[in-house]
């Protein structure tokens, strides 16, 4: 963003002058962000920091939501996507229906299925471990980024295996990384309300640390605009960090509105975007060692993600294609954007669009157009790093 920064609000001078010297923010920093009505002045300091490490660069990447089930027995009231077996609507795909699904994502070029489900009562860890041996024996080049930590305990649970040999399995079997979901508001509080039979934060951060401990990156949410306060959203922002210092597991941070409709807190309003926009830039500014905040277009609209690539964000993830999650919440976005809409928006927004694969190497197409769309083919991408010097 070009222009001086003008700030309004004198609480955020002294701000101002930490995050030029590049000096670490503290909690009571991060709560006058949050709290300021100056987002212009909150903006422009989380898009400084995102221009020194990224440039004019704004990333996204092609690929596939695969949903293998919505029967979950966690009954979370901040989600409308779970089902009880018996309720209307209610379904599990057989493997063969996922793997065409991923197939169809092969042939459009996906780089990265993106997995995630309810928490079944009669499906057996094998279920899952046989999923993703499945798809990686088809489609080897394709990223796994596939169950969060909430489902992660679950097999646990289920396989009585410790949360570690858990992992190894699934990594075993050909797990890339998992996806950020399930972390909410990490503070007791807010679960009690949102998500009382969820993992405590405290065991979502122990898994994302042992995931990390043995070679599994993962990404980090936060879901924002319920129950929470602004005291609450900083302190998940400060456990993240914190976590983040020891390992350096953490690829993305990516904020997530909360989408009322249909959902056990439907009586709540829903965030203004003037709320996502300052989370954006907040959690730019708190999450120092993190290299990448993602506006994710679903939740936010095309519209609102395109503005928050000046406010801190640099990547507006991915084509998606299939979206059950946020539109069972009312969500009104399309479920799909092409490549060529991803990069319109991102060009309207004065960024340079790059595509990337789930751990943010450069794809690069232009040497090998995908000639069909046989499973075994590169898919058309290789990461750029193997094609330049
Ligand atoms: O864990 C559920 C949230 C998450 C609602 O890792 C809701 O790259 C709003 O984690 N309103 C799933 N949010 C989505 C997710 C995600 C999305 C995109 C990229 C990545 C990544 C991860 O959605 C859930 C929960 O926190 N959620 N219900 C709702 N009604």
């Amino acid at each position: 963003m070009s222009g001086k920064l003008q700030i309004t609000d004198v609480r955020l001078e002294p701000i101002a002058e930490k995050v030029l010297a590049n000096t670490r923010l503290s909690p009571e920093d991060g709560l006058a962000l949050f709290q300021s009505h100056d987002l212009l002045a909150v903006g422009w300091l989380a898009n400084h920091v995102r221009e020194q490490r990224h440039g004019d660069v704004c990333y996204y990447n092609i690929n596939r939501h695969i949903n293998p089930t919505n029967v979950c027995v966690a009954h979370c009231k901040l989600c409308a996507f779970g089902r009880s077996p018996e309720a209307a609507g209610a379904y599990t795909f057989s493997l063969e229906e996922i793997f065409a699904r991923a197939r169809e994502g092969v042939a459009q070029g996906a780089t990265e299925f993106h997995i995630v489900g309810g928490l079944h009562p009669d499906l057996p860890f094998d279920y899952y471990l046989d999923l993703i041996r499945g798809l990686k024996q088809r489609f080897p080049q394709v990223h796994l980024k596939a169950f969060t930590a909430v489902e992660v305990h679950y097999y646990a649970r289920l396989s009585k295996l410790s949360i570690r040999d858990t992992l190894l399995k699934m990594k075993e079997a050909g797990v890339d990384s998992l996806p950020g979901g399930g972390a909410e508001i990490f503070h007791p509080r807010v679960r009690r309300i949102i998500c009382d039979h969820k993992v405590s934060g405290q065991m979502w951060l122990q898994i994302a640390r042992t995931a990390h401990e043995i070679g599994l990156r993962s990404n980090a949410t936060m879901l924002f605009g319920h129950v929470e306060t602004l005291e609450e959203r900083v302190d998940h922002l400060v456990r993240l960090r914190e976590t983040q210092d020891r390992t350096h597991g953490f690829v993305a941070f990516i904020p997530l509105e909360f989408h009322p409709a249909n959902t056990g807190l439907a009586h709540l309003p829903k965030p203004t975007g003037i709320d996502a926009l300052k989370t954006i830039a907040v959690s730019r500014l708190m999450l120092d060692n993190f290299d990448h905040i993602k506006a994710y277009w679903i939740m936010l609209t095309p519209r609102i993600a395109q503005i928050a690539l000046g406010f801190g964000a640099n990547d507006l993830d991915g084509t998606v294609v299939e979206e059950k999650i946020y539109h069972d919440a009312g969500a009104t976005t399309p479920e799909h954007l092409t490549r060529a809409e991803l990069e319109r928006l991102i060009r309207a927004a004065g960024r340079v669009p790059i595509e990337r694969d789930t751990l943010y190497n450069r794809v690069d197409r232009s040497t090998t157009l995908p000639a069909s769309p046989s499973p075994r083919a590169s898919g058309g991408f290789l990461p750029a790093s193997s094609l330049t010097a």
